[in-house]
Formats: structure tokens, sequence, C-alpha cells
């Protein structure tokens, strides 16, 4: 019988990416995003491609009661996830905290933080009930340190960092994995959504320099959810060669 993997953010970059390698190993998929387009383009592909079976949900992470009606309109059959990526997540301006955007904060806290969460509080349920089950929640090397200028999205992915320790201590007694991806700067739509579609500026990011692709990502999470039974990899930071920290980056003239 095929694992079923929910992914949240499916419908760009790491998140398309991870669809694309786990179709293509044979799982089954909850593809979910705001944009139902993208949803249903990659489901063509996906089932033309890899004979994978996708169901699409579309939904807000932010909007608690959308999270749970979507979720809980699932069947008992789709509600057996054995895989559940905390992907969705967004950085929005980059800013000091005496002169950010307040509306800026309140939607990476929302997505990054409160999004995992509402997602977590539904699904993790259907896996203590089976006493089995995997949850990768997408962290970042902003997980692990701070820079100026992004304070915020740094405080949400240390929380991330820390809501994951807690749910694999919580779940332990449940033989539930849980764990930390932690990229460094990976080519997808991330720079251009946090410069609000200033596409020069969101180039500008990947200057000189080979950033990882959403597609290492993807190894890395196949690797992580395929070990054995007594394995938990439980925290993994990935960086491009040329990246030394959040600050230190080493670009070709
Ligand atoms: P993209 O912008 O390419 O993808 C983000 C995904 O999140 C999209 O599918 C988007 O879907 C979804 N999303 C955003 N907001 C919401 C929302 N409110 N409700 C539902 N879905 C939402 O960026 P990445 O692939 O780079 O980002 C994926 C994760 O990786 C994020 O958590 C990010 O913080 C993290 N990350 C990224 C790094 C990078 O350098 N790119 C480095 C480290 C971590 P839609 O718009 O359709 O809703
Ligand atoms: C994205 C990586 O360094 O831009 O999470 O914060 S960084």
């Amino acid at each position: 019988m095929s694992k079923i993997a929910l992914i949240t953010g499916a419908t760009s970059g790491i998140g398309a990416a991870t669809a694309h390698l786990l179709a293509a190993n044979g799982f089954d998929l909850i593809l979910t995003g705001r944009r139902n387009k993208r949803l249903v383009e990659l489901e063509n592909v996906l089932s033309s491609k890899y004979k994978a079976k996708c169901l699409l949900l579309c939904f807000d992470v932010t909007k608690a009661e959308q999270v749970q009606s979507s979720l809980h309109s699932l069947t008992a059959n789709w509600k057996a996830v054995d895989v559940l990526i905390n992907n969705a997540g967004l950085a929005v301006g980059l800013e000091s905290v005496d002169s950010g955007e307040i509306e800026d904060w309140e939607r990476m806290i929302d997505t990054n933080i409160k999004g995992l969460l509402y997602v977590s509080r539904s699904v993790v349920p259907w896996m203590k009930e089976r006493k089995t089950g995997h949850i990768i929640n997408i962290s970042s090397l902003a997980g692990k340190e701070s820079y100026p200028m992004g304070g915020v999205y740094c405080g949400t992915k240390h929380a991330v960092e820390a809501i994951t320790q807690a749910m694999r201590i919580e779940l332990l007694p449940y033989g539930i994995k849980v764990g930390t991806i932690a990229p460094g700067m990976v080519d997808t739509e991330f720079s251009n959504v946090r410069f609000k579609g200033d596409n020069e500026r969101a180039k500008n990011v990947y200057k000189g320099v080979t950033p990882l692709s959403p597609a290492d990502i993807a190894e890395t999470i196949l690797f992580v959810i395929t070990r054995p039974a007594h394995v938990n990899i439980g925290d993994m930071l990935i960086l491009a060669t040329a990246q030394g920290s959040a600050r230190d980056v080493f670009r070709n003239p």
C-alpha cells in the first residue's frame, strides 16, 4: 500500500519539488496551498508523469477554521497520513524592528507559526490514533541564527525549532518521528514574496552564487522519511557551498 504524504505549500518552490519527488517514489499526496490553479496543474503533471494519486485541498494556513474544515473533510483513507511536511511559509519585508510594517509581521507570524500549529492540530491526532507518522517542519538557517532586518522572520523560524522539539517529546509514546529541515538560501519564489514582487531585488539575493535548488531540499526530505523505523533525523541544516552563515556568502564577481 502506498504511503500518504501531506505537503503544505505545494504550489511552489520546495513544496512543489517535494511533491514531484515523492510522487516519483510512489507516495500518494495531499497537496495544499492557496493557489488552486497551480494545485490542479501540479496534479495533472504528477498523475500523468508518475500515475500519482493526489488529493487537493485549497486553504489558507492562517485561517484556523478553513484549515480545520478542509482537513476534516478528508475521508478516513486519506486521514491515514504517514508523513506531514509543514512547509508553507514566507518572509515579508526586510526591516528593523523599529521600522517594519506591522502587517508584514502579522503575516509571517500567522503563516509560519500559527499555520504550522493549525495544520498539526488536525493531523497529529490521526497519527496518534494509528501510532505511526513522521512530521517534518521546514525551519531555516534563520531558525538557527538571527540577522539584522530579519528579526521577525528569524523569530518565527526559531519558534518552529522550539515547537518541533516539544512535539518530538510529546509524541514519543506514539512512535511518531518529528524533526526539522533547515535550509539556507534556496532559489524559489521566497525572495520575490519577501520583496513584494520586486523581482530585480529578488534576483540579486542569488547574484554570483549557486544557491540550493528546491530539488536539493526535496532529496533531503526523501532521505529523511525513508530511514528505517528506529532512525529519526531530528534536525538537518543544509547550506549552499557558498554560504557560511546568513550574512556570509561568497559571491563570484
Ligand atoms: P515559495 O514562496 O516558493 O513557496 C511558499 C509556499 O508556501 C507556496 O506554495 C505558498 O502557496 C505557501 N504559502 C504561503 N503562505 C501560505 C498561506 N497563508 N496558506 C497556505 N499556503 C501558503 O518559497 P519556498 O519554497 O522557499 O518556501 C517553503 C518553506 O521553506 C517556507 O517555510 C520558507 O520559510 C522555507 N525556507 C525557504 C528558504 C529559501 O531560501 N527559499 C530557506 C529556508 C527556509 P500559496 O501561495 O499557493 O498559498
Ligand atoms: C530563508 C533563508 O537566510 O533568507 O529562510 O533567512 S534566509
